[in-house]
């Protein structure tokens, strides 16, 4: 088969869900009865024998398939993603291969992912089930990279094979072949496994239903499964995905059942983090941690369907959509397109006093209104076009109110064929940034120091600057949790642009209080690095030094919460004429 073809045969198999946008996440195991958290038996070291004890207890007898599949499409969501299996190796499926599972250990008897299979179906929802392959503390033989059961059993003596195929390779045949279709199947936590096992269970999973797409976590070896999984909460940079895409994430801080997690994302902040994920072309999977009596906790459930009330309003620049044209980030909130329309998703907190404008459309706008005005009055358009510097403007007379809750939508109606500008050019309004994915990135050299070696990157961006005067330059990074600032680059950035040059270590200067991309366990900081101007407008070079910017063609696969920093853009904030 030619490349061609088989790009457009992967397209094809992905559609379903690049077109669905938005999923739900489900983490319901034993764990709930604790209530700390799907990590408990191994956060606490409980022995198997122990953690058993939960199945016996474990009687869900409010779950109701119907009223969670419900509570999915109130949000606006088109799939369902639930674990089957966890790392406490408990199946919530009747298993044959392996009586530890929710219908033959546990007074509930009830298979779940039955009853969710068929209302799934009833309802249109695509049902994807999650499974641990790597990771699980019940079984003797599985083996992980770092996290094992070692209380209970002996690293050595583990023979991984007896595990894969005596319980992980059947467990998924039973998935594949007694529940009907099933849309996906979310693989994690691939630590350890080797490319022969990786390659051995996709082909497993292919063998048994062609159609069934796996993420990427199935694997640490680059390219594997038919989607990208972000980082649990990452959402991606403006186009570092060249494959389909999708940000795991969370309600609160937690994927399974708590009670002591009460951080909640609010229902505006869940809105910006959509669209910022859909207007960068990604899906959002966002979780929900299922109670032991079944439920799905209140708090989640209203918050899921205020996004719904939205979503349904808004439906036609969501689903079916690709991500923004324009290379890089918009700091006011997002852009999504399809053939003929333009939909521009603005902040409500960033809503223009008269108009809106944008750079880059080429086509002749028709029509443009506010997706939430039910009459769809038509908003006046100017478009004008500076042959100097090869810029579309258009210029949008917008109310003096926004149209809908958090986020309205705006939308453009084009003439002729989608044709837009894709150069980096600044956008009118809201800050401009550099974001590294839309820069070329070079090796430079390598640094020995004592015991470690770093490679020093450039990056050189290539710009239209449409307002000169004084910039301050910005670098923006995403600071985890966990980490000090101290050593976090390890050497001076170096930047490079017409008539400049800075060099200068970066500093901890304020943390970036709107972003919607940055959320825990990452903090957005902002390092100022120096001012600079640019007299007229014009294109411009800018190259930034660092050993932190990434290799841009990996072999493998990032984990989890690899990086301590990740350096995401250098942002430009005019302070002067
Ligand atoms: O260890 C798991 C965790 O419990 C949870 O399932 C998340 C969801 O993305 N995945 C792993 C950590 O990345």
């Amino acid at each position: 088969m030619n490349s061609i073809k088989a790009a457009a045969d992967q397209d094809l198999k992905t559609k379903w869900w690049t077109d669905a946008r938005f999923g739900m996440f489900i983490h319901w195991g034993l764990y709930a009865i604790p209530a700390k958290g799907e990590w408990i038996m191994y956060a606490e070291r409980t022995p198997v024998q122990e953690y058993e004890k939960w199945a016996a207890q474990f009687n869900p007898t409010k779950f109701n398939a119907n009223a969670w599949v419900k509570l999915a499409k109130d949000a606006g969501m088109r799939y369902i993603v639930i674990t089957a299996k966890h790392h406490d190796g408990f199946a919530m499926f009747h298993s044959r291969s392996d009586t530890y599972n929710i219908v033959d250990a546990t007074p509930f008897g009830r298979d779940p992912m039955l009853e969710l299979a068929e209302a799934c179906k009833e309802a249109g929802i695509a049902l994807c089930f999650y499974y641990s392959h790597v990771i699980d503390w019940h079984h003797p033989d599985s083996m992980h990279k770092e996290h094992n059961n070692t209380w209970d059993y002996n690293q050595e003596e583990k023979q991984f094979s007896k595990y894969w195929h005596g319980k992980v390779k059947p467990q998924l045949t039973e998935l594949l072949t007694e529940y009907g279709r099933v849309g996906l199947l979310w693989f994690d936590t691939a630590g350890g496994l080797s490319e022969e096992n990786s390659r051995d269970i996709v082909q497993h999973v292919r063998n048994l239903q062609p159609d069934c797409l796996i993420n990427s976590r199935v694997s640490h070896i680059m390219g594997m499964g038919d989607y990208v999984s972000k980082g649990d909460n990452e959402i991606g940079m403006s186009g570092e995905d060249t494959r389909p895409w999708e940000t795991p994430m969370t309600l609160n801080q937690s994927w399974g059942y708590t009670t002591k997690d009460q951080v909640w994302k609010s229902t505006e902040s869940l809105l910006h983090k959509l669209v910022n994920v859909i207007g960068k072309g990604g899906n959002l999977l966002l979780n929900v941690g299922p109670s032991p009596e079944g439920t799905i906790p209140e708090l989640s459930a209203d918050r899921l369907r205020e996004v719904g009330e939205w979503t349904h309003r808004n439906a036609e620049a969501i689903y079916g959509t690709t991500g923004s044209p324009f290379p890089c980030e918009l700091t006011w909130g997002a852009v999504t397109t399809k053939p003929g329309r333009v939909y521009l998703h603005i902040h409500n907190d960033k809503w223009p006093e008269h108009e809106v404008r944008v750079h880059g459309i080429r086509n002749r706008i028709t029509r443009a209104y506010m997706l939430a005005d039910p009459n769809q009055r038509e908003l006046k358009v100017v478009q004008t076009y500076e042959v100097s510097l090869d810029l579309y403007t258009l210029i949008l007379e917008v109310p003096s109110q926004p149209s809908d809750t958090h986020v309205s939508v705006l939308v453009l109606e084009l003439a002729g064929e989608n044709d837009f500008d894709p150069t980096l050019t600044q956008q009118p309004y809201g800050g401009f940034q550099l974001d590294v994915p839309w820069a070329k990135v070079t090796d430079v050299h390598t640094v020995e120091d004592l015991d470690t070696s770093r490679i020093i990157r450039s990056a050189e961006w290539t710009f239209t600057l449409v307002r000169p005067g004084t910039y301050e330059l910005m670098l923006v990074s995403y600071k985890r949790y966990d980490a000090t600032w101290e050593g976090l680059y390890p050497e001076e950035i170096e930047i490079d642009t017409t008539g400049a040059q800075m060099v200068c270590a970066p500093s901890e200067d304020a943390v970036d209080t709107d972003s919607p991309a940055c959320q825990h366990p990452y903090t957005p900081i902002l390092s100022k690095l120096g001012e600079i101007t640019w007299e007229e407008a014009g294109t411009y070079r800018l190259t930034l030094r660092s050993s932190k910017l990434k290799d841009p063609a990996p072999r493998f696969t990032e984990i989890w919460h690899a990086d301590a920093v990740k350096l995401r853009a250098i942002r430009l904030v005019r302070v002067g004429e």
